[in-house]
C-alpha cells in the first residue's frame, strides 16, 4: 500500500529537533498514538532545516518536527499532517517565566518583561531575516527602531536603569532565539548588562528555577512545555503570553500526497 512505500522511501524516519524539545516528545507520542513504524531522530532545529531543504531541493518525502510560527512557511509550501487523536495538543502560546523574587530584585525588568508581547507576524519578520542571513542583533535592533509604538508599551512605567545585570536564558530554536535577541536589547536599552546564555531546553528550565536564570521568554504552553512546567510548579513566575497562537506538528511539503498522520499507518 501506499503508506509502506512511503515508510520506505522516508526511512521509517521522522526528522526532529533537540531531545529536549516538546514537538519531540510529542513525536515520540504520536508514534505511539498511531502504532507507527517510524522512529523520531533527533538533531537540532538547524539540522532539520537543512534536512527540509535538501528534500525540496531534491523533490523528495521528508516529514519533521515543526511549529509556528517559523520562517520555513514563508519559504517554502508547506503543511501540518493532521492529528486527529490530538498527539500534539491544540493551540499553544508562548509564556514568559522569571525566577522567583525578580519582582521585588528588578521591579523595572519585571515590569518589562511581564509587558513583553507582540505577535506572530512580528517574530516571523525578525526570524526571517535571520534566516536570510542577517545577524540577529542587527535584525532585532533594526525591528525595535521600526516598532518604537509597540516597545515603548512594554516599557511603560519602568525606569532606567545604571547596569545592573540580568541574565535571560534560551534554545538555539529559531522562535526562541528572535524573541530573545528583542527583549534582550530592549532591556540593555533600559540601562541592563544583559547576558543571554544559549543552553539545552531542560538547563533552560532548571536556570530559570534554580535562580541561575533570571528569565526566559521561550515557554510553550499548554502542551509542549507541560512537564517542565509541572516539574517546576512553584519554583518559578508564570508572566503569561508574550505570543499566541502557536502551534506545533509534523510539517511535510506540499507535495508530499499524504495529508493525516493516520496515512502513515501501514
Ligand atoms: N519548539 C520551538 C520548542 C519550543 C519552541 C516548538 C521547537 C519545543 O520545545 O518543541
Amino acid at each position: 500500500d501506499s503508506g509502506g512505500t512511503l515508510g520506505k522511501q522516508l526511512g521509517y524516519k521522522i526528522t526532529g529537533i533537540d531531545a529536549g524539545a516538546g514537538v519531540v516528545q510529542a513525536a515520540e507520542k504520536a508514534v505511539k498514538d498511531y502504532g507507527l513504524d517510524y522512529t523520531v531522530q533527533t538533531s537540532s532545529g538547524a539540522a532539520m532545516t537543512q534536512a527540509l531543504a535538501d528534500a525540496i531541493e531534491n523533490k523528495e518525502p521528508i516529514i519533521v518536527t515543526g511549529w509556528s510560527p517559523h520562517w520555513k512557511f514563508a519559504k517554502y509550501d508547506l503543511k501540518y499532517l493532521e492529528d486527529p487523536k490530538g498527539s500534539f495538543g491544540e493551540a499553544e502560546h508562548i509564556n514568559t517565566i522569571v525566577r522567583l523574587g525578580l519582582d521585588k530584585d528588578m521591579p523595572n525588568a519585571y515590569k518589562i518583561l511581564d509587558n513583553f508581547y507582540w505577535t506572530s507576524d512580528d517574530m516571523e519578520a525578525v526570524m526571517s531575516k535571520v534566516n536570510e542571513g542577517a545577524d540577529v542583533e542587527e535584525v532585532a535592533r533594526q525591528w525595535i527602531d521600526d516598532h518604537q509604538d509597540k516597545v515603548s508599551k512594554w516599557t511603560e512605567g519602568a525606569e532606567k536603569v545604571n547596569g545592573e545585570a540580568i541574565k535571560l536564558a534560551y534554545v538555539a530554536w529559531d522562535t526562541e532565539i528572535a524573541s530573545t535577541n528583542v527583549i534582550g536589547l530592549v532591556l540593555e536599552d533600559m540601562g541592563y548588562k544583559v547576558t543571554l546564555t544559549q543552553v539545552e531546553a531542560g538547563p533552560m528550565w532548571a536556570a530559570v528555577a534554580s535562580g541561575d536564570a533570571d528569565a526566559i521568554v521561550a515557554a510553550w504552553l499548554p502542551g509542549t512545555h507541560k512537564k517542565y512546567m509541572e516539574d517546576y510548579k512553584g519554583q518559578v513566575e508564570d508572566l503569561g503570553p508574550n505570543l499566541e497562537g502557536a502551534k506545533i506538528g509534523l510539517v511535510v511539503p506540499a507535495y508530499m500526497e499524504i495529508n493525516s498522520i493516520e496515512d502513515l499507518i501501514e
